[in-house]
C-alpha cells in the first residue's frame, strides 16, 4: 500500500467514524418522545433555520467584497516582477529567471511605482515559501501575497498615498526570516 493510500484509508475510516458518531448523537437528540419534547424539537429548528438565515445573509454581504475580486477588470499602469529569496527580495520591472542571469535592477535601485493607479506584483520565490506583505510609513498591513517556488502569484493594489512602502515576509522561512524585508516608493 503506498503511503497515499495509506493516508486515504486512514482517512476515511476516521471520517467514517466521525460521521457515526455524530450521526448517534443526532438520533439520540431528536426524539420527541416524552413529556415537552415536541416544544423543544420546535425551538432547535427555528434556531437552526434562524443561524442558517443569518450565515447565508453575512456570506451574501460579505463576499462580494472579497479582495480576490478587486482590480480584476483593469490594466495594470505598471508591473513589477518580484522574485523573494533567503533573505530578500528581487524586483525588476522586466521579468527575470530564477537564477537571476538576466536581472535587470531598476534605475536608481529602487522601484517606484505610480501613486492612484493599479499597479501588479507578479511573486515567485526562488527558494522556499515566503510572504510578501506590503506595509505603509505607519507600518500597517496594506496588502499581501505568497511567494511560492515554481508558480507566479498576482498581486494587484492601487497605492492612494504617495510615500515609502516596506516589505516584510509573513513565513518562517528559516534563521534569517525576521531580517528579511524589502521596499519600493510610490510617487
Ligand atoms: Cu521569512
Amino acid at each position: 500500500m503506498s503511503p497515499h493510500t495509506f493516508i486515504l484509508t486512514l482517512f476515511l475510516i476516521l471520517a467514517a467514524i466521525g460521521a457515526a458518531f455524530f450521526i448517534h448523537l443526532y438520533r439520540v437528540s431528536c426524539s420527541t418522545e416524552g413529556p415537552g419534547l415536541k416544544k423543544v424539537g420546535a425551538k432547535r429548528l427555528f434556531t437552526l433555520v434562524l443561524l442558517l438565515a443569518v450565515f447565508l445573509i453575512l456570506l451574501s454581504v460579505t463576499l462580494p467584497k472579497s479582495p480576490y475580486y478587486r482590480f480584476t477588470d483593469v490594466v495594470p499602469e505598471k508591473t513589477v516582477h518580484v522574485t523573494a529569496m533567503q533573505y530578500t527580495y528581487m524586483m525588476s520591472y522586466d521579468a527575470f529567471k530564477p537564477d537571476m542571469s538576466d536581472y535587470k535592477p531598476p534605475e536608481g535601485g529602487v522601484i517606484t511605482l505610480p501613486a492612484g493607479k493599479p499597479v501588479e506584483f507578479r511573486v515567485t520565490s526562488a527558494d522556499v515559501n515566503h510572504g510578501f506583505a506590503i506595509y505603509n510609513d505607519k507600518f500597517e498591513l496594506v496588502t499581501q501575497t505568497q511567494a511560492m517556488p515554481h508558480y507566479v502569484n498576482r498581486l494587484r493594489w492601487q497605492f492612494d498615498k504617495p510615500g515609502t512602502y516596506t516589505l516584510l515576509c509573513l513565513e518562517f522561512c528559516s534563521s534569517g526570516h525576521p531580517a528579511m524585508r524589502g521596499m519600493f516608493t510610490v510617487k
